[in-house]
């Protein structure tokens, strides 16, 4: 049975909102209260649970449109058993009230819901706490310059040029220049997708805010090779696709558990390191809308077919705009994989609040030295680089982890334990 899902009372005297985020996709099965939408209005950031238990068919309001009390958003297929109570009930009150079976469904009032207000005794408007949420900037951390100590995206602007004085002692960034390109020839107006907004922005803060340094190193893989083909056939089958990723990730779990402040993130007070002790890898995934961080959670206790399968689903979601927020979130450590496509090492920008990341480049075959036979072999070698936060992780830890990472994927009796 299909539903309309409507916008509620949102109380307060709030009549309409703007929809800033649509954690849903068509398709998606949600439980009854589970959050499928996010307005912002000019009074409160606010999530809209769902009514109903069920199947997504139609979702038919987009980002940025503005929505009024009572107003169809989605439709949702239903199933009337005993787990959709609310749908129950209704269908009970609807034939009590009519007593006739076939009249049509009438929409219900839309029921009042209770804003979800951040309750963090900070004064911010929603625009202002949306934009620290996508810069991962603690709004306790900022001053208030606004009437009553409210918290102003001026006092944001100057948070962030401060930190970024503090990190670098570099100057303030020149704006970019309003030029007109017409005068020397075509151009063609293209507009930034939403996800490249946002993670230009969380890019730019994390270059500007975090003090970089880049280890790069080199993976004999040859062996690595011989068994992933190996793996490959045998799963034929299942047609999973096992490419050298879930290898890597494998790796970087034990790796990472070795040597733990690289599984870590700065406490808000800059003063303490928060140890992670649980292995969640977020993958950085290219899609048409621009880049996405998909998490694989608990990797070290996956297999590698595990993986294989967890990795495809993900990436094909990614693509497909279907991830939930979940699956984005919780990431300890960030591994950005360009080795199927090409080139020869790359500087990876830290994912915050985490404090390293690795870049994988793609594989060449090379005529190694090898001092015990006194000959050169062909070895299939994978170039990779580690970019950290020189706050935390020292150069020649950095060193030891990309030796330490090496080994790893050099000795796979690791992979076939
Ligand atoms: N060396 C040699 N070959 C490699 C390799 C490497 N380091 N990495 C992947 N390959 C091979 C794979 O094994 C596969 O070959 P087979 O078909 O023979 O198995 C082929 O290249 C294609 O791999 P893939 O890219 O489809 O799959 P993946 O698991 O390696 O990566 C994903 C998956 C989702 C990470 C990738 O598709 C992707 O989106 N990469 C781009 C990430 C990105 O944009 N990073 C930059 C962020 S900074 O702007």
């Amino acid at each position: 049975m299909i539903k309309e899902i409507k916008l509620p009372d949102l109380g307060e005297g709030i009549d309409g909102a703007e929809i800033s985020e649509i954690p849903i996709s068509v398709g998606d099965v949600v439980t009854s209260d589970q959050t499928i939408l996010i307005l912002e209005s000019d009074k409160a950031s606010m999530e809209i649970p769902s009514d109903f238990s069920g199947k997504i068919t139609d979702i038919l309001i987009s980002l940025g449109d503005e929505v009024s009390t009572g107003q169809t958003l989605m439709k949702i297929e239903v199933a009337a058993d005993k787990k959709n109570k609310k749908n129950i009930n209704e269908d009970v009150k609807e034939k009590n009230n009519k007593n006739v079976i076939q009249e049509p469904v009438v929409n219900k009032q839309p029921t009042k819901i209770d804003l979800k207000i951040d309750n963090d005794g900070v004064f911010a408007s929603p625009g202002v706490r949306r934009l620290s949420r996508e810069l991962g900037i603690n709004l306790n951390t900022v001053n208030g310059t606004g009437e009553k100590g409210r918290i102003t995206k001026d006092d944001l602007n100057n948070y962030i040029l401060k930190q970024m004085s503090n990190a670098s002692g570099s100057s303030i960034p020149t704006p970019i220049p309003d030029i007109d390109y017409t005068q020397w020839g075509d151009i063609e107006n293209q507009k930034l997708t939403k996800v490249k907004r946002i993670t230009g922005r969380r890019l730019q803060s994390a270059w500007q805010t975090i003090p970089h340094v880049t280890q790069f190193d080199e993976a004999d893989i040859t062996d690595l090779d011989v068994f992933r083909k190996e793996l490959k056939e045998r799963s034929k089958k299942s047609k999973i696709k096992i490419t050298f990723l879930p290898f890597l990730i494998k790796a970087i779990t034990k790796t990472l558990k070795e040597m733990p402040e690289f599984n870590s993130s700065m406490d808000s007070s800059s003063s303490n390191l928060i140890i992670k002790k649980y292995y969640n890898i977020g993958l950085a995934v290219d899609t048409p809308s621009g880049l996405i961080v998909p998490v694989i959670m608990n990797a070290d206790q996956k297999s590698i077919l595990d993986i294989s399968a967890e990795l495809m689903d993900l990436s094909v979601r990614a693509r497909e705009k279907k991830l939930k927020p979940s699956e984005l979130k919780g990431g300890t450590f960030t591994i950005s994989s360009l080795g199927g496509i090409g080139g020869k090492f790359f500087t990876p920008i830290i994912n915050p609040p985490e404090v390293s990341i690795l870049g994988v480049s793609k594989s060449v075959w090379k005529n190694v030295y090898n001092p015990t036979s006194g000959s050169s072999d062909l070895r299939y070698i994978m170039p990779f680089s580690l970019s950290y936060d020189h706050r935390i992780i020292d150069g020649a830890a950095a060193a030891r982890f990309t030796t330490r990472y090496k080994e790893i994927l050099h000795d796979i009796s690791f992979f076939k334990d």
